[in-house]
């Protein structure tokens, strides 16, 4: 059983042992964790160097030292974490820079992964 159930659990018996009836209410809104999803920017042979930095700035909100650095980890390593983001922010953010490295003619990839 899961955290959030036995916490449910819990609460059904209290009402139970206050009431000294069965529940019949179980806390109606329950709050949702949201899940996080990883943007990975992936390395390539072609791209300049000063485009993934332009790109991290852009759609990452990188300040330039931040934009170098990661840069140059993704080119020495293979990909970095651009940012972590809700699901539909995550799809939107590799999507927005996969179609605007396309229009540059260029081969920048970002893909999505479970946080
Ligand atoms: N490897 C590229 C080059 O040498 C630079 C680069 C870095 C490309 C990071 C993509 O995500 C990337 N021009």
């Amino acid at each position: 059983m899961d955290q959030k159930n036995s916490i449910d659990k819990d609460q059904e018996r209290l009402l139970e042992e206050e009431s000294g009836t069965r529940a019949l209410v179980r806390p109606e809104e329950k709050t949702k964790v949201p899940s996080f999803y990883k943007v990975l920017i992936l390395n390539d042979d072609f791209t300049p160097r000063e485009y993934v930095v332009h790109v991290l700035q852009k759609f990452f909100k990188k300040t330039e030292q931040e934009a170098t650095h990661l840069m140059l980890q993704v080119h020495h390593k293979g990909m970095g974490v651009a940012g972590v983001f809700t699901c539909e922010i995550a799809e939107t953010k590799a999507y927005q820079v996969n179609e605007y490295s396309k229009k540059h003619k260029y081969p920048l990839k970002c893909v999505v992964e479970a946080a």
